[in-house]
């Protein structure tokens, strides 16, 4: 027993607690080498992470600054559109005469304006609502308006052009009473800018008004 005692106090230490100690002796003695090379690397890795920084900022103005482009255009194609259908629907009753007493039909037509007028109720006038309609193209403001009141925004330029029975083109502009009789398509065409005036959209419209011709 007491051999065997006194071999187990002499047993050598095992080869784990041997490494761990000089793993904390190798800790120990490069502590003083190992900080400076710590500041460095970090040095390096703040400014490599400052460096990614300040590209993923320049990346997200550039997107910012398209995509803010972008959204513009497709808010003016949208007025532009808007503007356009409301024009071209309201022009396809133009001359809508069911009494034949209302002397409806086209009373204006300039390069950039067009006067209008339709019986909608049918009553022999047309003083009632939505009855009489001018478009006009507001240079300054850069509006389409409607009977002096802004439909669409950001417009730079309206224009329309007249055609007869034979399609030829009316180009006595604005047309004499004489040629105002004789028209019977239009076709209108609307550009759109963005406010910077970078970008521009160009619609244009064909409108054949059944009820021109019809007394
Ligand atoms: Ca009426």
């Amino acid at each position: 027993m007491k051999t065997s005692a006194g071999a187990h106090k002499c047993h050598p230490p095992d080869r784990a607690s041997v490494s761990s100690h000089r793993f904390f002796d190798r800790q120990a003695g490069g502590q003083a080498s190992g900080h400076g090379f710590i500041i460095i690397e970090l040095i390096v890795a703040m400014g490599i992470a400052l460096l990614i920084l300040a590209g993923l900022i320049g990346v997200f103005f550039v997107q910012n600054k398209y995509f803010g482009q972008q959204s513009e255009v497709v808010e003016i194609q949208i007025n532009a559109r808007a503007g356009l259908q409301m024009m071209t629907g309201e022009l396809l009753m133009a001359g809508y005469d069911p009494t034949r007493t209302a002397d409806a039909g086209v009373a204006l037509a300039a390069v950039n304006a067009i006067r209008f007028t339709r019986d909608l109720s049918g009553n022999g006038d047309v003083l009632d609502a939505h009855e009489d309609i001018t478009y006009t193209h507001d240079a300054v403001a850069r509006q389409l308006k409607r009977n002096d009141q802004p439909l669409s925004e950001n417009v730079d330029a309206l224009a329309f052009r007249y055609y007869d029975t034979d399609d030829l083109e009316l180009t006595l502009l604005p047309l004499s009473v004489a040629d105002l009789e004789k028209v019977r398509r239009i076709m209108i065409t609307l550009t759109a800018v963005t406010r910077d005036g970078d970008q521009s959209r160009t619609l244009s419209s064909d409108v054949v008004p059944r009820n021109l011709g019809m007394m």
